[in-house]
């Protein structure tokens, strides 16, 4: 049976702040699952850690609430096992440009099958308030009390320069295009990075929906994601702060490189054990 809507919603209500873009991003990534018409045991969602990776207490799905800057190599581990899983990957700017970025710019160049969601709020929003990667030049925090003195991550430029095969940046009060651009990415096979924008109306608040309002803009007409030093300088025109794909390509993904996994995999392997293991019986060794 494929996943609707309201059985993607845990009973959990979420604990985001009122107004937070989260919500938004929540929305549209239920949006895109749904739209993909998926069973719940085909979707696997990893969460990195912050208020991005609260969203695992959110949503009822399969999936893990990994460590901090972690989520990636979990997802990786995921995908390698069963290549047939859908596998979301959903963290904040801290999180992935942060603890976790050499993950990022390991598992962009592999083209792991996954599709890689980050909250980018410019701020450590869990921790209440600290700079992060993506905070821009200048800007006082708890942490950096006299201004942020040096330049901030670029996440469309990393991603460009990574081998990325998707990089898409969505912009959280634009939800239709936002949730194309998370079912495009799911539909891409390969690894796709989408930088979501969203406000934290807590800790980042210079960053309010007028800002936005002034500053952002969909990739201009006739821009065509199929150029990636094109996509490039498009990424680099600060005139703007652009969202939409700025660029998608086609490449053999990491697991299209191991044959011993075409022919069967892990998963299946597991499934064939005369005694398979109780993952239950395991962890309470554990615990
Ligand atoms: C190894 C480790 N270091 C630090 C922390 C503390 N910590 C938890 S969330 C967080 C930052 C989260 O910021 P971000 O990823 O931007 O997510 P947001 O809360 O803004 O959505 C930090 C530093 C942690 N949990 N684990
Ligand atoms: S602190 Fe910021 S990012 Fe976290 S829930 Fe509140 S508004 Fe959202
Ligand atoms: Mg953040």
């Amino acid at each position: 049976m494929s996943v609707k809507k309201t059985e993607l919603l845990s009973p959990v209500k979420p604990t985001w702040c009122p107004g937070c873009g989260d919500y938004f991003i929540l929305h549209a990534i239920n949006n895109a699952i749904q739209q993909l018409d998926l069973n719940h045991e085909d979707v696997m969602v990893v969460w990195g850690v912050g208020c991005a990776g609260n969203g695992a207490d959110f949503m009822k799905v399969y999936g893990m609430h990994a460590l901090h800057g972690r989520a990636l190599p979990v997802a990786t581990g995921a995908k390698m096992a069963n290549p047939n899983l859908k596998v979301i990957v959903i963290g904040g700017d801290g999180d992935g440009y942060g603890i976790g970025l050499s993950h990022f710019i390991h598992t962009s160049r592999r083209n792991i099958d996954l599709t890689y969601i980050v909250h980018n709020n410019q701020i450590y929003g869990l921790t209440t308030g600290q700079t992060s990667p993506t905070t821009e030049k200048g800007f006082c925090s708890k942490s950096t009390p006299s201004g942020v003195i040096e330049e901030p991550i670029q996440p469309m430029e990393l991603a460009l320069a990574s081998d990325a095969t998707f990089a898409a940046r969505a912009y959280y009060n634009d939800l239709p295009s936002m949730t194309e651009i998370i079912l495009k990415g799911m539909q891409h096979k390969g690894f796709s990075i989408i930088d979501c924008l969203q406000i934290c109306p807590s800790f980042k608040r210079n960053n309010t929906e007028e800002f936005y309002k002034d500053s952002i803009s969909p990739l201009p007409e006739g821009f065509t994601p199929d150029n990636r030093s094109k996509a490039f300088a498009q990424a680099q025109d600060k005139s703007k702060l652009w969202y939409g794909i700025f660029y998608q390509e086609e490449k053999p993904t990491y697991c299209d490189g191991l044959p011993q996994i075409a022919e069967k995999t892990p998963a299946q392997m597991y499934r064939e054990l005369e005694k398979p293991l109780s993952m239950g019986k395991v962890l309470k060794q554990y615990v």
